[in-house]
């Protein structure tokens, strides 16, 4: 049980250090149609970020299939950008909002849900979503999470930094602290983020926002 936890825990905490890697994304773009913006707007959402919305989701036919609003707990969602939380057609198309935006976004099946469709959406649908963004926040990939991990402020992390780091997210969690277990993780992450492989994640290559996102 604990080893779930603990395994869970861990490909939480990479799937935040960690851009996700993969094939190249075929040719596909989402239309992207702006219908509210507000006039004040302090920050635009990027990647990493972490935005709250309310959505409304319609097959190519017009008929809703989702309306964040009024179904499930009616709560808008909290999600991070840029990390394949979600469909690849909204880390795209929620680039540079504005809290208070509204989008419109159109979004072919490769960046949806592909040949094999999920739940109610039918093999290769197009949908088309109506998003809000109520909020944005620092998300983990955020210039100031790279500034808290950095803590002898040189614009590096060194693989002791990214561990301290591991072990206070584990103490924050409840978990008990396993150097091994960190090492092993501190490694992996150096394998993908560590591009030029100078032992050391610079603020570009922990920002650097991958082709295929
Ligand atoms: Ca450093
Ligand atoms: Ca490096």
């Amino acid at each position: 049980m604990l080893l779930t936890v603990l395994s869970c825990l861990c490909s939480c905490l990479l799937l935040l250090l960690l851009s996700v890697s993969g094939g190249k994304l075929p040719e596909a773009e989402v239309n992207i149609e702006v219908l509210h913006r507000p006039f004040l707007c302090h920050r635009k959402s990027k990647y990493g970020d972490i935005l709250l919305v309310h959505h409304q989701g319609y097959f190519e036919n017009g008929t809703m299939f989702h309306d964040s609003r009024t179904e499930g707990d009616k709560q808008a969602v909290w999600f991070t950008l840029g990390i394949r939380e979600v469909i690849k057609g909204w880390d795209k198309g929620l680039q540079d909002m504005c809290s208070g935006e509204k989008r419109k976004l159109t979004i072919p099946p490769a960046l949806a849900y592909g040949k094999e469709g999920k739940g109610k959406i039918p093999p290769e649908s197009t949908l088309t979503f109506v998003i809000e963004v109520l909020e944005i926040r620092n998300g983990p990939r955020s210039h100031e999470s790279f500034q808290e991990m950095d803590l002898n402020d040189d614009w590096r992390l060194s693989k002791h930094e990214v561990k301290v780091y591991l072990r206070k997210e584990f103490e924050r969690h409840g978990y008990a602290p396993n150097d091994t277990l960190h090492e092993n993780m501190v490694e992996d992450i150096f394998a993908k983020e560590d591009e030029n492989k100078d032992g050391f994640i610079s603020s570009r290559e922990f920002t650097y926002k991958h082709d295929e996102l």
